[in-house]
C-alpha cells in the first residue's frame, strides 16, 4: 500500500509560493476510478443534487486541525512516528504559522468548505495568559487572511480546557475556583476568536469534567458550577453579538472515569434541569456513543428526536478496543443510518459533519491524509445518497408507521392525548382481555436497510 498511491500522484499546478502538498492535486470526481484508486471521490460529487439540495450542503464537511495537523501518531505506549515536512521541531508562531499554510492547502485540495480548531491547536502557549492570547491573535489574523483567500469557513471553535496541567482536576467542574476563573478567561477569549473568524458554532467538551473518584467529588457542586460557567459563556456570547450556535460535547468517559457530559440524553437532562436548553444543542461523536455502550448512531437518533441534533464529529472506533480512537469513518451502513436522520430532520446547518478522526500512527505517508478523508467523504456520499432512496421511498417509515397504528384511535389517541384515566384502562382490559402478541419484524426491518446499502 505504501508504493501503490505514490505512483499515481501527479505533479501539481499551483502557482503557490510555497506548496506543501506538491505530489497532490485537487482531489477529483471519478465515477468510474479502479479499486485501488483511492485519491479520487467515486461519490462525492459535490454539486450534485440529492433531495433539493447539493451534496455538498447536506454533508458540509470539516476537517479537524488536532489531530490532521498536531497529531503526530504519539500513544500511551509509544512516541511520535509521523513527522510533517513544514514542521521544524519547535513550538514558535513562526512554525504555528507555517503548518496553518499547510492546513488551508490541504482543505482546499481535499474540496472541503470547512475547518475546526481548538484555541490551543493553533497557537502555542504564553508564560501568561496576556502572552498566549497575543500569540494566538497572530495566528487568528492568518486564519482569517486565509480563510477570505481560500472561501473556507470555520465549522466551529472550541476551547481546549482538558490539555494543561491546571486543568488536571476539570475546567469549569475544577475544585478550585481559581482554575475555574482561568478557564473563563480562556473561554471569553476564545469566544472573540470564534467571533473575529465567523465560526458557525462552538463547542464546549469537557474532557476532564468529571470524576475518578466519588470519594473525593462533591458531585452537586461540581455541576452546579459547570451550569454556572455555561450561564457566563451564554451572557458574554450575547454581549459581543457573536451569532454561532453553541454544542455540547458527549463523552462517557477517557480520560476521566466518569465524564458528566455522558451522552446526548444525559446531556439534555442537565441542559433541562438548568434552564439551558434553549441556549444549546448537541454535537455527537459517534465513537463516543459506542464508548457509552449504544449503538453507533443511537446519540445521532436520540438527539434529533429532541431537536437537538446541532452537529457531527464523524469517526468511528473499534468497540473491540472500548477506547476513543478516532478512525475515519468507513462503514456504509453506519453512515447511510446517519444520514437518514439528517435527511429527516432536514439538514445539520449550521453544523457539520467534522472529521474528528486521525490516520493511523503506522500511516506515515502526506497522502494518508488525503486517502482517508476523500474515502470517509465517499462513504458518507455513499450513505446520503442510500437515506435519501430510504426517506423518499418511505418503505421503511410505512413498516414503523404500522407498529403504532394502535396509538390512531380509540384508547390509544386517549391515552396519547392525556385523557384517559387508569380506571378507563381497567375497563377495558376487563371487558377485551389479554392483549393479542404481535411481531416487531425486527429481521424484516434488517433486511430492508440491506436492501438500500
Ligand atoms: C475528544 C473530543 C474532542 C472534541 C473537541 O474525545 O472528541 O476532540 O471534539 O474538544
Ligand atoms: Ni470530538
Ligand atoms: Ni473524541
Amino acid at each position: 500500500m505504501a508504493q501503490a498511491p505514490a505512483k499515481r500522484m501527479k505533479p501539481s499546478n499551483s502557482t503557490r509560493d510555497e506548496e506543501f502538498f506538491p505530489g497532490v492535486s485537487q482531489i477529483q470526481y471519478k465515477p468510474d476510478a479502479g479499486p485501488d484508486e483511492t485519491l479520487v471521490f467515486r461519490h462525492y460529487n459535490p454539486q450534485q443534487e440529492i433531495l433539493g439540495r447539493t451534496m455538498e450542503d447536506w454533508l458540509r464537511f470539516s476537517v479537524c486541525y488536532w489531530h490532521t495537523f498536531r497529531g503526530v501518531g504519539s500513544d500511551p505506549f509509544g512516541t511520535a512516528t509521523i513527522k510533517r515536512p513544514w514542521e521544524n521541531g519547535t513550538d514558535s508562531v513562526e512554525n504555528a504559522k507555517r503548518r496553518m499554510r499547510a492546513a488551508f492547502e490541504f482543505y482546499t485540495k481535499l474540496g472541503v468548505k470547512y475547518w475546526s480548531f481548538h484555541d490551543r491547536d493553533i497557537a502555542p502557549e504564553g508564560a501568561t495568559l496576556a502572552e498566549t492570547n497575543a500569540n494566538l491573535d497572530q495566528l487568528v489574523e492568518l486564519a482569517a487572511e486565509l480563510q477570505k483567500k481560500t472561501g473556507v469557513k470555520l465549522l466551529w471553535a472550541t476551547c481546549n480546557l482538558f490539555n494543561h496541567p491546571r486543568y488536571m482536576h476539570g475546567a469549569a467542574t475544577s475544585c478550585d475556583a481559581y482554575v475555574t476563573a482561568y478557564a473563563g478567561a480562556q473561554v471569553k477569549k476564545g469566544l472573540e476568536v470564534a467571533h473575529r473568524l465567523g465560526a458557525e458554532n462552538f463547542v464546549f467538551w469537557g474532557g476532564r469534567e468529571g470524576y475518578n473518584s466519588l470519594l473525593n467529588t462533591d458531585v452537586k457542586a461540581e455541576l452546579d458550577h459547570m451550569a454556572a460557567f455555561f450561564r457566563m459563556a451564554v451572557a458574554y456570547k450575547e454581549k459581543i453579538g457573536f451569532k454561532g450556535q453553541f454544542l455540547i460535547e458527549p463523552k462517557p468517559k477517557e480520560p476521566t472515569r466518569h465524564q458528566y457530559d455522558y451522552d446526548s440524553q444525559t446531556v439534555m437532562a442537565f441542559l433541562h434541569q438548568y434552564g439551558l436548553t434553549q441556549y444549546f444543542k448537541i454535537n455527537v461523536e459517534p465513537n463516543h456513543t459506542t464508548l457509552a455502550g449504544h449503538p453507533y448512531e443511537h446519540d445521532v437518533v436520540f438527539a434529533s428526536a429532541y431537536g437537538m441534533l446541532g452537529s457531527i464529529d464523524a469517526n468511528t472506533g473499534s468497540p473491540d478496543l472500548g477506547w476513543d480512537t478516532d478512525q475515519f469513518p468507513m462503514d456504509i451502513r453506519n453512515c447511510t443510518v446517519i444520514m437518514k436522520t439528517v435527511i429527516e430532520q432536514g439538514g445539520l446547518a449550521p453544523g457539520g459533519l467534522n472529521f474528528d478522526a486521525k490516520v493511523r500512527r503506522e500511516s506515515t505517508e502526506l497522502q494518508d491524509m488525503f486517502i482517508a478523508h476523500a474515502a470517509a467523504m465517499d462513504t458518507f456520499a455513499r450513505g446520503l445518497k442510500n437515506a435519501a432512496r430510504i426517506v423518499s421511498e418511505g418503505v421503511m417509515r410505512k413498516s414503523l408507521l404500522t407498529r403504532y397504528v394502535s396509538w390512531n384511535s380509540g384508547m390509544g389517541a386517549r391515552i396519547a392525548a392525556g385523557e384517559a384515566t387508569l380506571e378507563e384502562c381497567e375497563k377495558l382490559i376487563h371487558d377485551h382481555g389479554e392483549p393479542k402478541n404481535t411481531s416487531a419484524h425486527q429481521e424484516h426491518f434488517e433486511a430492508m436497510l440491506n436492501h438500500y446499502i
